[in-house]
């Protein structure tokens, strides 16, 4: 219904000099944008814009409805306290980059989604040096409710554990200090995972299905200032009947040059 709709508009808007590109609910899904976001997407052709001026009056400004590639590439300024002054960096970044910057430059942790990196080339602060991971297997931690241990040669250190129904638990006692939590994961369905440190929950953690198959594997990158000897929870809060295998966590030491532990 969507489709046959979709074509209508496309048929009906060839040719018009105002449209620029047309783009479907397939190509939005390869640039990472959300199912169901939108039927269509149409984008204008510089120099028009779709939004109506107010009394008539036309201004030149910003927009953000264009997929025309001088918009969707653009430059970036970024100046303060602990920026490099007078650089120009002609590499790309990516919008992502900017919270886990700022919160550098605040001397705090990136925030516990936070998927971008720091831009160490803008910044004043060297980069730290990579520090190794640290890892600890599902051997290593304590199950509760409907979780069993499974064997799997894909899996770090041939086990994995599924966890499937909703409060069914893995608790990882005495974990390294740490800046980053990666957990080795796979999942058919996107699956919610409650975080807790030390009894306290943190938050809701999303585990985005993984490739649609249960054992293959992926990672998701949790962003936190740990402890030495502090204790990690995983609680099952909603999942598909298959539920979430945990294959083990790696722990991303924070380095002399990073943030303070004062992020939580
Ligand atoms: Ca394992």
């Amino acid at each position: 219904m969507i489709a046959a709709k979709n074509r209508k508009i496309e048929a009906a808007l060839q040719g018009v000099n105002y449209v620029g590109r047309i783009m479907y609910p397939w190509e939005m899904l390869a640039r990472g944008v959300k199912a169901g976001f939108a039927d269509l997407i149409i984008s204008p052709q510089p120099p028009f814009h779709f939004r109506l001026s107010s009394a008539g009056v036309m201004r030149a400004r910003g927009q953000h409805d264009s997929l025309a590639e001088e918009a969707q590439r653009i430059g970036t300024f970024m100046w303060g306290r602990g920026i490099k002054k007078g650089i120009t960096f002609q590499g790309r970044v990516y919008t992502e980059d900017f919270a886990p910057t700022m919160a550098r430059l605040l001397g705090i942790n990136a925030p516990l989604d936070a998927t971008g990196r720091v831009l160490y080339e803008a910044l004043e602060t060297p980069p730290p040096l990579p520090g190794s991971l640290i890892k600890i297997e599902d051997q290593a931690a304590v199950m509760s409710g409907e979780a069993h241990r499974y064997q799997d040669e894909e899996a770090s250190g041939g086990t994995a554990v599924n966890l499937r129904e909703k409060h069914t638990a893995l608790e990882f006692c005495g974990v390294p200090a740490a800046a980053q939590i990666i957990v080795r994961y796979a999942a058919i369905a996107d699956c919610r995972l409650l975080l807790y440190i030390n009894g306290r929950l943190i938050r809701p953690v999303f585990f985005p299905a993984s490739d649609g198959r249960s054992f293959n594997y992926d990672t998701k990158r949790i962003n936190f200032t740990l402890q030495q000897g502090d204790t990690i929870r995983f609680v099952l809060e909603e999942t598909d009947p298959a539920g979430i295998n945990i294959d083990c966590l790696f722990f991303r030491p924070s380095s002399s040059g990073d943030p303070r532990s004062s992020e939580r």
